[in-house]
């Protein structure tokens, strides 16, 4: 792709690279006692499509030889959440042990399929006792739904069964007992006994998470949470235009605020007002990078067209032309086209290196010619074979291990014009981009939809900051 010449920062100092992805953590198995497994069975008391409330109705049985305590099973449901961001809530409306002993917890899948990327976990406390072989729990009336009460789709869920309107053995839920899968099938690549998968949610993990709750881009708190915001000039971008921090706001709509970096020109370089910002440190490298970004197609008032690039990226600096241990990954948004497009696109690269004169660019990219506007869940994941980029849940692009990253990066936000060409009024015009939050969880890859409980629980807690990566 066609290509800026260089945003320049200053060099800093980098420590020595550090290690490979390490996924967190591994379940522990103990081994069911010999001869002893659980059958289940299942029942839709909702059959539509979609639904107020999704009713997975259970029975576990023991089909074992010897009694087996229910605090040992576990049953998980799997279901493809209504978006990466939806929360759900669990009930029991009835139950023939009672529903006291019953408990009901919601997972993320590390591995997400085209019909599931959630469960919920079906589990029993102390009191819920024993079960004797050849006996069941009995009839378990449980539902969940969405935390807002939207309809819910129950049509791609995986456990779902709409014609299974009477009990009957169900192999598409899994039971474990003490650790063990003893029941069903679980979506490819998601069995909860496999004792080499990610714990789930995966737990540690040193984190940036910033909900950009902030006065203004003089709030002290900014520059004391790591964040610079730019002023100096150079490019990318017009030359000559300026870097403007009054042009980087925030606003609060119903208890979040918003970071808005706003872009201007009326047609020439010195009426040109480019934003940035970025963290001042380099010290993010392997792990997994989320923002929640409001591309705009239209500018807020003067007339439409210009070349701009709204984006979220990673980036060390080029310690000299086509030198290796560069590394950059990019969302670049270009609503109004530029570097020879003529409509909305939106590239994701990821870079080896490059020479900036004459241009040379080492990278893999992955585009999408089709608008953007309006808010996107972006998340990138980098481990020690490949790069990721997913939009809203969806996967976007994979990358090849030769552009992995040799060393840490910081992570950045802009909005720039690439020329004045698009637009060649002398009317002011002013572009807005939007950033919600911004999340790094340290060499963890994590799905989108762990990003978005992440982020959940974050905001659940009060926390609108936390930064414990440690520098480089
Ligand atoms: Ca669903
Ligand atoms: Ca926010
Ligand atoms: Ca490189």
């Amino acid at each position: 792709m066609k290509r800026r010449s260089t945003r320049r920062r200053v060099a800093l100092a980098l420590a020595a690279l550090l290690g490979s992805t390490v996924l967190a953590g591994v379940q522990v198995n103990s081994a069911a006692a010999a001869g002893s497994t659980v059958a289940v069975q299942y029942r839709t008391s909702a059959s539509g499509s979609t639904a107020d409330q999704s009713e997975p109705w259970l029975k576990v049985r023991n089909t074992g030889s010897s009694a087996i305590q229910l605090s040992q099973v576990k049953v998980r449901y799997y279901f493809k959440a209504d978006s990466a961001s939806a929360t759900y809530k669990f009930a029991c409306s009835w139950a023939v042990r009672g529903c006291a002993g019953i408990t009901g917890t919601f997972g993320t899948l590390s591995h997400p399929t085209a019909d599931a990327d959630r469960y919920l976990e079906i589990g029993f406390t102390s009191g819920a006792g024993s079960l004797e072989p050849g006996t069941d729990t009995g009839d378990m009336q449980l539902r969940f739904y969405q935390s807002n009460w939207q309809i819910l789709n129950q049509a791609d869920d995986y456990s779902f069964n709409a014609s299974q309107t009477s009990y009957a053995d169900w192999a598409k839920v899994t039971a474990q007992l003490s650790g063990n899968t003893v029941w069903g099938t679980a979506p490819e690549g998601n069995d909860p006994g496999d004792p080499t998968g990610p714990t789930d949610p995966p737990g540690g993990g040193q984190t940036l998470f910033d909900d950009f709750d902030y006065t203004s881009s003089s709030d002290p708190s900014l520059s004391a949470h790591g964040w610079n915001v730019r002023s100096n000039s150079g490019g990318p971008g017009v030359p000559g235009a300026t870097w403007d921090p009054s042009e980087v706001t925030f606003a609060g709509t119903s208890g979040n605020s918003v970071m808005n970096l706003r872009s201007s020109t009326a047609g020439t370089a010195q009426t040109t007002r480019q934003t940035e910002v970025l963290t001042k440190a380099m010290k993010f490298k392997s792990g997994t990078y989320a923002a929640r970004v409001k591309f705009s197609d239209a500018p807020e008032s003067g007339p439409d067209g210009d070349h701009l690039v709204q984006t979220f990226f990673t980036i060390n600096d080029l310690k000299a032309p086509m030198a290796d241990d560069y590394s950059e990954y990019d969302f670049e948004y270009l609503p109004n086209g530029g570097w020879g497009e003529s409509g909305s696109i939106l590239y994701t690269t990821s870079w080896e290196t490059y020479n900036p004169d004459p241009w040379n660019a080492v990278n893999q990219h992955t585009e999408a010619r089709q608008s953007y506007a309006g808010w996107h869940d972006l998340v990138f994941t980098i481990d020690d074979s490949n790069i990721k980029y997913y939009i809203d849940g969806r996967l976007f692009g994979t990358h090849d291990a030769q552009y992995l990253p040799e060393r840490p990066m910081s992570i950045n936000f802009n909005q720039w014009l690439i020329d004045l060409a698009g637009q060649s009024s002398a009317t002011p015009r002013s572009y807005d981009e939007q950033i919600d939050y911004v999340l790094h969880v340290k060499d963890q890859v994590l799905t989108p939809a762990q990003v978005a409980a992440k982020v959940s629980a974050y905001r659940a807690a009060g926390t609108t900051f936390v930064d414990d990566v440690p520098a480089q």
